[in-house]
């Protein structure tokens, strides 16, 4: 079978993915638009973030804002955000469960990302291809939420490993699992990410307001 010719495909798709990441990035500076990628698995609390995010950024100043929703299928989170009158754009993926950088161009693109102060984008959720896939954005944060369970960064190194800053959602869970804060922080120091990790909830409001200081001095500090 030594005849047989193997064409190993994957990092040029990741190379590829890479240099138009890098375009997107410069773009998005000249234009002084701030791109953050949220992600963590289905149902892990992304929609619910933004929504007060941009609530919180909203009180705090006069900010452009813009969303890009991604998902398989279906507009239900960008309905949700679009209710809270900033632009968003909804991209069906046809299955593919990540965001890659063409994909997200092409978003931007739509979107008309001149103007904005900040684009949000929510990837698909997924705790393992978005992690790989670059889309040009200048901060990525993931949540993982509580009943996730400690192990996480372990079973998945890369999403621990790219993420800048780390959200424990659903904190008011707590009493019902058997979540060990200590041994998580251990788990992400353990793959060399010094990231932020703050412990929330966007149910009882618990330690929200360290995300929302936090994110509004990054924004400030860029300018906005
Ligand atoms: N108890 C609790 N529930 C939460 C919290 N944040 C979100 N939820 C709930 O978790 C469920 C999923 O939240 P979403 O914000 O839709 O999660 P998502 O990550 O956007 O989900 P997908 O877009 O489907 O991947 C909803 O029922 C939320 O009300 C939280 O801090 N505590
Ligand atoms: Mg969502
Ligand atoms: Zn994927």
């Amino acid at each position: 079978m030594s005849d047989i010719d193997i064409l190993e495909l994957k990092a040029d798709i990741i190379n590829d993915n890479d240099e138009k990441a890098a375009e997107i990035r410069e773009r998005l500076k000249r234009e002084h638009t701030f791109f953050v990628n949220i992600m963590g698995s289905p149902g892990a609390g992304k929609t619910t973030m933004l929504i007060e995010t941009i609530k919180s950024l909203k009180e705090s100043g006069d900010c452009k804002i813009g969303v890009i929703e991604a998902d398989v299928d279906c507009d239900t989170d960008s309905r949700a955000v679009y209710e809270l009158g900033v632009e968003v754009v909804q991209v069906h993926t046809g299955g593919s469960c990540h965001m890659d950088a063409s994909m997200t161009q092409k978003a931007l693109d739509r979107l008309g990302s001149a103007g904005f102060d900040v684009i949000f984008l929510e990837n698909v959720g997924n705790l393992v291809c978005p992690a790989e896939f670059d889309i040009g954005a200048s901060l990525s944060v993931m949540l993982l939420s509580l009943p996730e369970g400690d192990d996480k960064p372990l079973k998945y190194p890369l999403m621990f490993t790219v993420s800048d800053i780390i959200l424990i959602s659903k904190c008011d869970t707590k009493p019902v699992f058997d979540f060990d804060e200590t041994a998580f922080r251990r788990n992400v120091a353990g793959l060399k990410n010094d990231a932020k990790i703050i412990p929330l909830s966007f149910k009882n409001g618990e330690n929200t307001g360290e995300w929302f200081g936090l994110i509004t001095r990054i924004l400030k500090e860029k300018g906005f």
